[in-house]
């Protein structure tokens, strides 16, 4: 909360995007986050602006995503609008000096993601949180404490498998790369902490007629510091939705375990309960992270996925569809990071 006039208020957010994930934003910012408070909302779908703002009691809503940055009120902003948006949704927020949390990708492609750490940098403070939200999700925490605490030796490996439950319709191989893989990808960073400088993308398209669309993805990656990682991105599993990672070292492995679902054994068979989409899997994830951001506003420190994460992951993005249109092995350069990303 902002100091005011010697007494605490909470911290007024916009939230553009009013869809599955903005709505869910909206429900845990207004119910389960005390220190903030959801004063407006946009959206171009106007039915379920009103009917969002209805539930959470925001007193503005806007058709405009501007209108709301540059309202007074607006203290922050959680940008979850459709991803071509990120971007320049994005920017706005940096020109208008207020912390943004930004759905994840940071942008469609590098070279914008580029022009947002410059913005940032520009200014000499930073605003920008991703929503590369598996850095809250308390199964990925375990495992990376247990690398951290080095009692399984160096990092050899990581794997990730990535399993969405079916989508509407067909993804094309950016779709796939920029709005899935690039979580894993930003996983296999964070795990890691190291950067990847090559990987290799192969595909299985939905039909053999639809080679620009990608059913199941398998990307290689190499590691400066020598290890190597797999990152497998299911799009149509048609069982349900599973993330899980693995990271092997020199004297062990370890890897996420389901928090939720006992395993149970009875008639000759053995199975556990698998959760229907992200909303489901990560529902401490968003709460941890919104709570996080919420702190990170009030005490002016940054926390969570950079601009810098953002902007490094799509790095590896790019050259990740680079790699599955020629089917060849792509290097990816990340060049050194600006001082004020230095988590350290
Ligand atoms: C979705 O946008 C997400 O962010 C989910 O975490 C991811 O698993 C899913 O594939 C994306 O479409």
């Amino acid at each position: 909360m902002s100091p005011e006039k010697g007494r605490l208020v909470p911290v007024g957010v916009g939230v553009i995007g009013t869809g599955g994930m903005g709505g869910r934003h909206v429900r845990n910012l207004t119910h389960e986050v005390a220190a903030a408070r959801v004063v407006a909302l946009a959206d171009v779908d106007m039915a379920r602006l009103q009917q969002v703002a209805a539930e959470c009691g925001a007193a503005h809503a806007f058709t405009d995503a501007n209108d709301l940055i540059c309202h007074p009120e607006v203290e922050a902003v959680l940008v979850a609008a459709p991803d071509r948006f990120h971007a320049a949704l994005t920017q706005a927020c940096i020109a208008a000096g207020k912390p943004v949390l930004c759905e994840k990708p940071l942008a469609l492609t590098a070279g914008e993601a580029r022009q947002i750490v410059d913005a940032e940098v520009g200014g000499g403070r930073r605003l920008v949180q991703v929503g590369l939200m598996r850095e809250y999700d308390p199964a990925h925490v375990r495992v990376r404490q247990m690398m951290e605490s080095g009692a399984l030796g160096k990092a050899l490996a990581f794997h990730g498998t990535h399993v969405n439950g079916g989508t509407l319709s067909w993804r094309s191989v950016e779709d796939v790369v920029t709005n899935s893989a690039v979580h894993d990808i930003h996983s296999a960073r964070w795990m890691m902490g190291d950067e990847i400088v090559r990987v290799y993308t192969s595909y299985a398209p939905y039909s053999a007629e639809r080679p620009e669309t990608a059913r199941l993805m398998l990307i290689q990656l190499h590691y400066r510091g020598g290890a190597v990682g797999l990152i497998e991105c299911n799009m149509e599993a048609g069982y349900g939705y599973e993330v899980d990672i693995k990271m092997t070292g020199e004297t062990g492995t370890v890897q996420t375990a389901s928090l939720r679902s006992a395993v149970v054994s009875r008639q000759n068979q053995r199975g556990r309960w698998v959760e229907e989409d992200w909303l489901q899997r990560f529902d401490t994830a968003y709460l941890n992270e919104v709570r996080a951001w919420i702190r990170s506003v009030q005490t002016g420190a940054p926390t969570g996925p950079s601009a810098w994460d953002g902007y490094a992951s799509m790095l590896v993005a790019d050259a990740c569809i680079a790699s599955a249109k020629s089917a060849q092995p792509v290097a990816v350069e990340i060049p050194e990071m600006a001082k004020m990303y230095r988590r350290e």
